[in-house]
């Protein structure tokens, strides 16, 4: 797979640049988003020219914002447990034998969010906003996105963080551990840049082996993930969250409590 359409993939200087190139949907991921991006992390694990991965999103808007809504019907239109091998990308980060650094340009909501969580090192814009949504539109993302969340922000925090879906500046990122720097908008790149030189002086051999190391106490994650998407393929199929699916798309407030408790949901 070399054609990409979703994505750009660029080696140059030891940095593989990946960049989610749907900027017209906010960089929300479909399917086959999330398969270029498998692909284009697992050929930069295994090229040896390659000695870090940055991860942004293109445009100025936004990183990512999780899951793309208009490619989602009680299910999303790819491959894998909920149609979206989200589990899968987030492996795919955690596998990657070198550092990933997430280029944080914009909006990090939803999935867009859990892929900040998930890489190893997070850079944003001070016009970055980040936070989950998923209870707000009919969604979790429980595994990395929850449990991992709670490692990198704290218990408290990540209950907060997913039970009121607020929206918190890249200051508010930086405080509470989920981002490692923030920088005027216009000096991103420059600061990207200045790590990626940092990391490729060092040992690609002991990065790869602090990397998995890191890895391995929080690995057991993993069996949350797949337990957890399980339960979430059954949640798509509820009219609890197809109402946060089409109150988004209709742009109005969900009302997920009237669809609980209407006689059709009495058993
Ligand atoms: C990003 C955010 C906060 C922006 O808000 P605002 O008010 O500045 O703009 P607006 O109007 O909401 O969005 C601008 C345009 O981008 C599209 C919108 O539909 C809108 O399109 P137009 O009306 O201009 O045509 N857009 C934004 N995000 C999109 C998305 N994810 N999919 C499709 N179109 C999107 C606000 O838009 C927001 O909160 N977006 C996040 C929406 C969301 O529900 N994300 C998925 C969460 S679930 C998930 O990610 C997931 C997972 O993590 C694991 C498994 C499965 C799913």
């Amino acid at each position: 797979m070399n054609d990409y359409t979703d994505i750009l993939y660029d080696v140059r200087g030891g940095v593989a640049r990946i960049t989610i190139n749907r900027p017209e949907k906010y960089n929300a991921f479909r399917g086959r988003t999330c398969d270029e991006l498998i692909h284009a992390l697992n050929a930069a694990s295994w090229d040896k020219a390659v000695g870090v991965v940055v991860l942004t999103g293109a445009g100025e808007k936004a990183f990512c914002t999780g899951g793309d809504q208009s490619a989602h019907d009680g299910g999303y239109d790819g491959r894998g447990i909920i149609g979206l091998p989200v589990e899968e990308l987030q492996g795919a980060l955690r596998d990657c034998p070198k550092p990933v650094i997430a280029r944080v340009n914009g909006y990090a909501i939803g999935g867009g969010n859990v892929l900040v969580t998930c890489c190893d090192l997070a850079i944003a814009s001070d016009t970055a906003q980040l936070g989950q949504v998923g209870p707000k539109v009919g969604s979790v993302d429980p595994g990395f996105g929850t449990a991992l969340l709670a490692r990198v922000v704290g218990e408290k925090r990540a209950r907060e963080i997913w039970f009121l879906c607020r929206r918190y500046s890249a200051a508010d990122a930086l405080n509470m551990g989920l981002v490692n720097a923030v920088v005027p908008h216009g000096e991103l790149d420059a600061a990207v840049e200045k790590w990626c030189q940092e990391i490729l002086a060092m040992s690609p051999t002991a990065l790869a082996i602090a990397k998995r190391s890191f890895n391995a106490d929080s690995d057991s994650i993993r069996g949350i993930a797949g337990q957890g998407m399980q339960a979430l393929a059954m949640y798509y199929e509820t009219e609890e969250s197809k109402e946060g699916v089409r109150a988004f798309l209709e742009k109005r407030k969900p009302t997920f409590r009237d669809v609980l408790m209407s006689p059709s949901n009495e058993g």
